[in-house]
C-alpha cells in the first residue's frame, strides 16, 4: 500500500523530473538551489534547519496550474484532495496593485504540522474570470465558454483514481503508478497543435487568458523549489548567464529574522508549439509562457503583522513613485526596519509572527510561581518559542511574478466589476471549504499554549503577544 503522503511527495518528485525534461533551465534552478541549500547549512549549522528540515526543504516545490471553468477547478479538486492537499486562501488578482489578471486563485497544500513536515507541496491554482465584463465582453464570453465546455482535462480513470486515494487515504501499489502516470501526463504540455486565430484573439485581451482558454488541455506552469538564501541564488543565477527578472519579490533582505516569502524567476523561455492556421495547415511556432521560480520561505505572520506588510507595501508605493528605480530598495529597507521587528523574540513579545510555544525542560527550579504573560515566561526562560514557517501565497508577489513574465500587460476596461468571484465563488466552484491561512497557523500555536499551561500549572492560558 501507498500512504497519501507518499502518494505525494512521488507525484512531486515525478512532476519535477517532467518539468526538468520539458524546460531544462529549471534543472539548473535546482541544481543551484542545492548547491546553496548545502553551503547554508554547512555555514550556519542547526539554524539552517529552524524553518524546516533540510530532507523537507530539498523536496519542497511549489507549481502553478491555471484552469478555465469552476468545472474544471472542481476536477483539480479531487486529483489534489486524493494526496491530501486542501484549499487555502482566496487570491484576487485582478485588482492587484499594477495587474490586469483575468483570474481568482487558491493554493491547495497539505494543512497539518505532520503532513507538511512529510511533504509539504502545495500548488497556486488559478480559474479564468470568464464572466467580468472588464476582460471578456458578450461575444468573446460566449466563444470561450463554449470552448473551454468542450474540453476535458483529466480522464476519468484518473479521477476515480483520485476519489478512490482520497476516501482511503492510500492506494494498493499497482494502482499507486497508474495514478501517478496519468497524473502527471495531466500536466504535461500538450503535444496537440493550437489555433493561432483563438490563441491570438484572447492574447489581446491577456497572456494569461490565451494560456488558460487557448489550448484544450492544461499544463503546469512553473515549479518552484525553497533555497534558503535567495540573495546568492541570484547572483549564481546570473553569473551563469541565466537572466533573472529585475527583482525578488517581497520583503528585502534584511539580518534578522525572514518572514512571510520571497520570490525570484527567470524570464518566461520560448517553447517550440505546433500551430494550426485558419486552412488547417500545421506549422511550427513558438510560445512564451512557462518560467522558473525560486522562493525563500520565512516566519507566517499574524493577522496583525500581515497588517504591518500590507501597510510597509502601500507606503513603500507611495514613497517609490517619488523616487528613481535605485533608491527604491532602500526606501523599503528603511520602511521595513521601521515597521516591523527583525528579530524572532520581538516578532513573538509583539504578537507580530506565528510560533509554537515549548515549557522548557530545565526551566527555573527555585520554585517560583511562573509568569502568566507570554513575553515574561520568554524573558524569563520559562518557555522558548519555536517559529511557524509561512505556507502559503503573498497576492502581491504572485501577481508580480504573473506580470513580470508576460510579453504585456494585457487589457481591462474600467467600471464595475462583477463581484461574484469572491471567497464565497471560491467554495462553491470548488465544492469544498476554501480553508483560512490564519486559522491553519492558529491552530498549532494555540493548542502549543494550551499545553504550556498545563505545563506550568498555570490558571488560565497565556494569551500570545
Ligand atoms: C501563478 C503565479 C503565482 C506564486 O508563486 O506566487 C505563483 C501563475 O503564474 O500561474 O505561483
Ligand atoms: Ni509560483
Amino acid at each position: 500500500m501507498i500512504r497519501q503522503w507518499q502518494l505525494r511527495a512521488a507525484f512531486a518528485a515525478r512532476l519535477s523530473e517532467m518539468y526538468g525534461r520539458e524546460v531544462p533551465a529549471y534543472t539548473t534552478l535546482v541544481d543551484v538551489s542545492r548547491e546553496v541549500n548545502e553551503d547554508v547549512l554547512r555555514a550556519r549549522g542547526a539554524d539552517a534547519e529552524r524553518l524546516g528540515s533540510i530532507g523537507r526543504v530539498t523536496a519542497e516545490r511549489h507549481g502553478a496550474i491555471r484552469v478555465g471553468t469552476p468545472g474544471e477547478l472542481r476536477q483539480v479538486a479531487r486529483v489534489f484532495g486524493s494526496l491530501g492537499m486542501r484549499p487555502v486562501g482566496h487570491y484576487d488578482l485582478r485588482d492587484t496593485a499594477g495587474s490586469a489578471l483575468p483570474v481568482v486563485s487558491t493554493a491547495f497544500r497539505p494543512v497539518t504540522e505532520d503532513e507538511l513536515a512529510r511533504n509539504p507541496f502545495r500548488v497556486f491554482t488559478s480559474v479564468l474570470t470568464v464572466d467580468d465584463p472588464r476582460f471578456f465582453n458578450a461575444d468573446l464570453r460566449s466563444r470561450l465558454t463554449e470552448f473551454l465546455a468542450g474540453r476535458s482535462l483529466f480522464p476519468p480513470e484518473l479521477l476515480a483514481l483520485a476519489d478512490r486515494a482520497e476516501a482511503e487515504r492510500e492506494l494498493p501499489d499497482e494502482l499507486a503508478e497508474r495514478f501517478l502516470q496519468l497524473a502527471v501526463a495531466a500536466f504535461e504540455l500538450s503535444a496537440e497543435p493550437v489555433d493561432r486565430a483563438w490563441y491570438e484573439t484572447l492574447a489581446r485581451v491577456s497572456a494569461v487568458a490565451a494560456d488558460i482558454g487557448g489550448v484544450r488541455s492544461t499544463h503546469i506552469n512553473h515549479l518552484t523549489p525553497r533555497v534558503l538564501d535567495i540573495d546568492e541564488l541570484y547572483r549564481r543565477m546570473t553569473a551563469r548567464g541565466i537572466e533573472m527578472i529585475d527583482t525578488i519579490q517581497g520583503p528585502p533582505h534584511r539580518p534578522g529574522a525572514d518572514v512571510l516569502l520571497r520570490q525570484t524567476s527567470f524570464r518566461a523561455l520560448a517553447e517550440p508549439r505546433a500551430m494550426r492556421a485558419p486552412d488547417g495547415s500545421v506549422t511550427r511556432g513558438s510560445l512564451r509562457v512557462r518560467f522558473g521560480e525560486v522562493e525563500a520561505r520565512g516566519i507566517a505572520l499574524t493577522r496583525e503583522g500581515r497588517a504591518r506588510y500590507d501597510r510597509v507595501l502601500a507606503l513603500a508605493d507611495e514613497g517609490a513613485a517619488q523616487r528613481p528605480p535605485a533608491e527604491r530598495e532602500d526606501v523599503a529597507r528603511a520602511l521595513w526596519a521601521a515597521h516591523l521587528p527583525a528579530t524572532e523574540r520581538e516578532l513573538a513579545a509583539q504578537g507580530l509572527g506565528f510560533f509554537t510555544y515549548h515549557a522548557v525542560p530545565d526551566r527555573p527550579g527555585d520554585g517560583s510561581t511562573p509568569p502568566a504573560d507570554i513575553g515574561t515566561l520568554l524573558s524569563r526562560g520559562w518557555v522558548r518559542a519555536e517559529p511557524l514557517v509561512y505556507e502559503d501565497f503573498l497576492p502581491r508577489s504572485a501577481a508580480g511574478i504573473f506580470q513580470s513574465n508576460l510579453g504585456d500587460s494585457g487589457s481591462r476596461n474600467s467600471g464595475p466589476h462583477s463581484g461574484s468571484y469572491d471567497a464565497d465563488w471560491l467554495a462553491g466552484a470548488v465544492d469544498r471549504d476554501v480553508l483560512d491561512p490564519f486559522a491553519l497557523y492558529e491552530g498549532p500555536r494555540d493548542r502549543s499554549l494550551a499545553q504550556v499551561a498545563d505545563a506550568l500549572g498555570l490558571a488560565t492560558t497565556p494569551s500570545p503577544g
